[in-house]
């Protein structure tokens, strides 16, 4: 992967997205946000990048073009997804990066499939993309946004699990139906946070 690859492809994606400014602007800071944690974390930059480019290249279509794609390549559709299809275009994301975009990195492909709930245990370039998505210079509407976007540079484990509590509490307030994944989630990065801290508190008490 080199700059001159990458740079096609912003220019494909750039294209497929001409009929909407707003979600190629978001787009190109979730790429450039990735490049900047893959940088803080020693993940490979155009690897992050890439997944930025890619992450949300199924968000153009219809609920119900969602539904026939997943049903037309046999793409497993949960309850929740069938209530909320929105959802569905990280899976179908993750499709078309390897059959559009031709895109066989099994990680990459991964981080776009997991983008919207997360999952337990992600990879660090999943969690990169992650984070991203939501930090993004262009993102607006989260009451967290400065806190979570100072916290993902210091501490990602940290931010993961703000992201996924004040998403769960959103969905909650507002009667959206939550998906099993986006719960286990932020019970595995909160369980993850107390482990080390008490092991912090172990380690303390034996000094
Ligand atoms: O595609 P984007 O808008 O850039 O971001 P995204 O793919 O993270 O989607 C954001 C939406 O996904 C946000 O409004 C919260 C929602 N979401 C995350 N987990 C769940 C969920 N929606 C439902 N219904 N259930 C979930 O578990
Ligand atoms: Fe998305
Ligand atoms: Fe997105």
């Amino acid at each position: 992967m080199d700059n001159a690859y990458v740079q096609a492809l912003r220019k494909e994606v750039k294209k497929a997205f001409k009929n909407n400014k707003a979600r190629y602007w978001h787009t190109i800071g979730v790429a450039n946000t990735c490049a900047c944690l893959a940088m803080r974390y020693g993940v490979d930059m155009e690897r992050a990048f890439v997944a930025g480019l890619l992450h949300d290249c199924a968000k153009c279509y219809s609920d119900q073009e969602l539904l026939k794609a997943c049903e037309n390549y046999s793409i497993d559709i949960s309850p929740s997804e069938n209530v909320s299809p929105y959802l569905l275009h990280a899976k179908l994301g993750a499709y078309y990066a390897r059959t559009l975009y031709g895109i066989d990195d099994d990680e990459i492909c991964s981080a776009i499939r997991y983008h919207s709930t997360g999952r337990p245990g992600m990879t660090r370039l999943e969690e990169i993309v992650f984070i991203a998505d939501y930090i993004e210079p262009f993102r607006d509407k989260a009451d967290n946004l400065d806190e979570v976007r100072k916290i993902a540079f210091e501490d990602i484990t940290e931010a993961i699990y703000r992201v996924t509590n004040s998403t769960l509490d959103y969905l909650k307030k507002n009667n959206n139906p939550i998906d099993s994944m986006t719960e286990e989630t932020c019970k595995y990065y909160s369980a993850l946070l107390k482990a080390r801290s008490n092991n912090s508190e172990t380690e303390e008490n034996n000094v």
